[in-house]
């Protein structure tokens, strides 16, 4: 434990230093805190100051501007109290950054020095860690560690060197468990000085968190530690994911980063890809390795490229199939092969409308829109060009198209499939399927696992 000197002699110290840096950085008073209130994404231009970057673009979100500053690049990442739409008819109150959750992603070049404002306008205290940046001890935001917390209502400055270029995060570490939970959490994209150095064409980012929000609330469970019913990108859910759209041609970037309690293998549709980009750097050409999957460790960053020479709609997704659901409970029984045909008929008695569900599948859900809560979506949503999708959370397309001018994203709708290019129905004979058994009518077979055990239990084992 600290004693009352030692306190003193601590405040002090940060006193000064802080008196000191404050000399250099007050002439030109708080950068202004941008803003933005909606999911809409928001396309930066190209940079007018300093060396070149192709600006990368954030799933439903924005990239936070910055001014100079005596050749210091100056940004103002404001904490505070938000209301994210996450869906059409889903809206959570998170905290998160400058009006939303995700925050802004922040994107610099390597060789800037960088001073971040960060405002407190939480009631409790908060801190910025920069995850995945190397910068002095005293910069790195884990609070009572690194410096003390930021108080409410107070704005601490981070000033450092960007001395290498990658893909890094940024998030609390002062109560962190609940300031994360609630949403806090962003990307920082540092840019190659070089402008050639591993160029692409378009840069997609997005970060994979959850909540555990109940149907008809607004306010996530925070002492959730696995079991969350929402799987976002960027705290939005599908069918509301931005899609990816991209010129045939052009050469894709996509980066991710995980800050949900587990790890998630993304998988693209339609194409190879290479790791470009992990936590630590890049990945050297001569190793950068095919997958069609890349696993996104917890707390970590990943970036793969590809060259979009297939047009098409692609999905892209997690490929935990309950990461693809939407406020799903997690405790329904499972009625696959049961007989509901008599609690049908007991249950119609009171109400005639009841339907039996779940006993072919799941598939029903989709289709039929049943009454819901307010503020809350289906488990399964969303519609294509032939039907429900019967997808959720951490989906969204890719879509590949001709002639798709440098900059824009515009939804250019769904693809239309050249002829001899799409699956159809067989329309010539079929065999007699009536000797086959309908597997869902069939009583299930007890394991021989279980036989056993029963045994065992009647012989008193
Ligand atoms: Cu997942």
């Amino acid at each position: 434990m600290f004693n009352r000197r030692q306190l003193l002699g601590v405040g002090a110290g940060a006193a000064l230093v802080s008196s000191a840096a404050w000399s250099k950085t007050s002439n030109m008073g708080l950068p202004e805190a941008a803003l933005h209130d909606s999911a809409q994404m928001k396309v930066t231009p190209n940079p007018t100051t300093g060396p070149d970057y192709n600006p990368v673009v954030t799933l439903n979100g924005w990239t936070l501007p910055f001014r100079m500053n005596n050749g210091v690049k100056e940004f103002h990442l404001v904490a505070e109290y938000v209301e994210r739409e996450m869906a059409d008819g889903m809206t959570a109150y998170l905290w998160g950054y400058n009006g939303q959750s995700t925050g802004p992603t922040i994107e610099a070049v390597e060789g800037d020095r960088v001073r971040i404002f960060v405002t407190n306008r939480l009631k409790e205290h908060t801190t910025v860690h920069w995850h995945g940046m190397i910068l002095p001890s005293g910069m790195d935001g884990v609070g009572g560690l690194s410096h003390p917390g930021i108080p409410s209502g107070k704005t601490y400055v981070y000033e450092y060197d960007l001395i290498k270029s990658g893909t890094f995060m940024y998030h609390p570490h002062g109560d962190e468990m609940v300031q994360m939970a609630m949403g806090m959490m962003g990307m920082f994209i540092v840019h190659p000085k070089d402008p050639s150095f591993m160029r692409v064409d378009r840069d997609f980012v997005f970060m994979l968190n959850a909540f555990d929000i109940d149907p008809g609330t607004y306010v996530p469970r925070i002492m959730t530690m696995t079991d969350f019913n929402l799987w976002c990108w960027n705290s939005r859910i599908f069918p509301d994911i931005d899609p990816l759209v991209i010129s045939k041609g052009d050469n894709v970037r996509v980066r991710v980063g995980n800050l949900t309690m587990t790890n998630h293998p993304i998988h693209m549709h339609g194409y190879d890809f290479k790791v470009s980009c992990t936590d630590g750097g890049w990945v050297p050409p001569q190793a950068q390795w095919p997958e069609v999957s890349i696993d996104i460790p917890v707390g970590a960053m990943r970036a793969f490229d590809f060259k979009a020479d297939h047009l098409g709609d692609w999905a892209i997704h997690c490929h935990k199939s309950h990461h693809t659901m939407n406020a799903m409970g997690h405790d329904i029984p499972t009625f696959i092969g049961a007989d509901k045909s008599s609690l049908t008929k007991t249950i119609r008695k009171v109400q005639p409308e009841y339907m039996p569900m779940g006993t072919q599948g799941m598939a029903d859900m989709a289709e039929m829109s049943m009454p819901l809560p307010d503020n809350t979506i289906p488990m399964m949503a969303g519609w294509g060009p032939y039907g429900p999708l019967e997808m959720g959370g951490m989906f969204s397309v890719v879509k590949v198209r001709e002639g798709i001018n440098a900059g824009d994203y515009s939804d250019p709708g769904w693809y239309t499939n050249p002829p001899g290019e799409q699956a159809y129905e067989w329309t010539g004979e079929i065999p007699d399927f009536t000797k086959v058994t309908d597997a869902n009518t069939k009583i299930t077979p007890e394991p021989a696992a279980m036989k056993m055990e029963m045994k065992n239990m009647k012989h008193g084992g």
